[in-house]
C-alpha cells in the first residue's frame, strides 16, 4: 500500500484515477513558501509512484490558484548563489510536474501569479475560471521569474507575446489568456471543467496518452528531424500494445473500446 504523508499545505485526494491535489494555505493566497514548495514536491513522488493514478488536476482554495512564491522569504534573498539555489530548487519541482507521465490539468480557480502561473506552466493543460487573473508581475519586483517563466511561457504562446506579459508584469483575465493561447478553457467553475477535461480524456488509451504526451515534450526540444524520428520511435511502440489491438478493433466492430493501460 502506497504510503501518503500527512501534508499542512495541500490536500490530495485520488477519485475514480484523477489525482486532485489543491493547495491550500489561502491567508497567503497559497503562496508558494519553501515548505510547499517541498510539500508539492512529495505530493509529486507520491503520484510518480501511485499506479491507480491516470490524470492529476493541480488547484488552490479559496480566491486564488496560487499567488507567486512567497514573497516574504525572496525578501531575504541576496547572496546570488544562494538565490539561484532557490531558483534552481523551484525549476525541480516544476520539473517533476512536467515529467509526469499522465495528462495533467492547472484549474486555475483564482490568481495564478509568478510562481503560481510557474506551476501553472508546467501543467499540460490550462483551465480558467472566469475570474482568474494570471500574469507574471516579478519585474514589479525588481525580480524575474525563476520557476521556468521566462522559458516555458515563449514556448507555449510565443516571445512577442511572453515578453509583453514579462515586461509589463500585467493581470490578464481568462478571456485574454484564451486569447494567447496561455489558457485552454475558461468556464464558471474551473475545477469541475478540469474534471470534464480529465475524463474525456481518460476515454482514451492509457498508453498511447503516455507516449503521445513524451512525443510532444522529447520533441520540443531537439530539431524538427529528430523530433520526428521520436515520433516514429513511440508511434511503433504504440502499435506493439493490447490498446491499440483494442482500439482499433472496436472502431471495426463498431463498439466502445475497453483499454487495460497494456
Ligand atoms: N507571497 C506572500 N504573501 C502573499 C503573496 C505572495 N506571493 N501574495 C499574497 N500574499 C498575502 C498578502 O501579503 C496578504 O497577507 P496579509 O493578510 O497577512 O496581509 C494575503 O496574502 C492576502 O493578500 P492581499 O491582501 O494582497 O489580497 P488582495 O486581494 O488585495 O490582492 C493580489 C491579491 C493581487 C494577488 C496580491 O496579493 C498580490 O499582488 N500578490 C503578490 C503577487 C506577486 O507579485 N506574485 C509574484 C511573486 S514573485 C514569484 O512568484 C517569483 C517566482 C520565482 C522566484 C524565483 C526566485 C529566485
Amino acid at each position: 500500500v502506497l504510503e501518503v504523508p500527512e501534508f499542512e499545505h495541500l490536500r490530495y485526494e485520488v477519485e475514480d484515477g484523477i489525482a486532485l491535489v489543491t493547495l491550500a494555505r489561502p491567508k497567503a493566497l497559497n503562496a508558494l513558501s519553501g515548505e510547499v514548495l517541498r510539500e508539492l514536491a512529495e505530493v509529486v513522488e507520491v503520484i510518480h509512484q501511485d499506479p491507480e493514478v491516470r490524470a492529476v488536476i493541480f488547484t488552490g482554495e479559496g480566491k486564488a490558484f496560487v499567488a507567486g512564491a512567497d514573497i516574504s522569504e525572496i525578501a531575504a534573498l541576496s547572496d546570488v548563489f544562494v538565490s539561484r539555489e532557490y531558483s534552481l530548487l523551484g525549476q525541480e519541482v516544476m520539473n517533476a510536474v512536467a515529467a509526469l507521465p499522465v495528462p495533467t490539468i492547472a484549474a486555475i480557480n483564482g490568481y495564478a501569479l509568478g510562481g503560481g502561473l510557474e506551476l501553472a506552466l508546467a501543467c499540460d493543460l490550462r483551465v480558467a475560471s472566469v475570474k482568474a487573473k494570471l500574469g507574471l508581475p516579478e519585474v514589479g519586483l525588481g525580480l524575474i521569474p525563476g520557476f521556468g517563466g521566462t522559458q516555458r511561457l515563449p514556448r507555449l504562446i510565443g516571445q512577442g507575446r511572453a515578453l509583453d506579459l514579462i515586461l509589463t508584469g500585467r493581470h490578464v483575465s481568462a478571456e485574454e489568456a484564451l486569447q494567447l493561447g496561455l489558457v485552454n478553457r475558461v468556464a464558471e467553475d474551473a475545477l469541475e471543467a478540469a474534471k470534464d477535461l480529465a475524463r474525456t480524456i481518460l476515454k482514451n488509451g492509457p498508453v498511447a496518452l503516455a507516449l503521445a504526451k513524451e512525443a510532444v515534450a522529447r520533441g520540443a526540444d531537439v530539431p524538427l528531424a529528430e523530433a520526428l524520428e521520436i515520433e516514429a520511435d513511440l508511434f511503433g511502440l504504440a502499435c506493439s500494445t493490447q490498446d491499440m489491438r483494442e482500439g482499433t478493433r472496436a472502431f471495426l466492430e463498431k463498439r466502445a473500446p475497453e483499454f487495460k493501460g497494456e
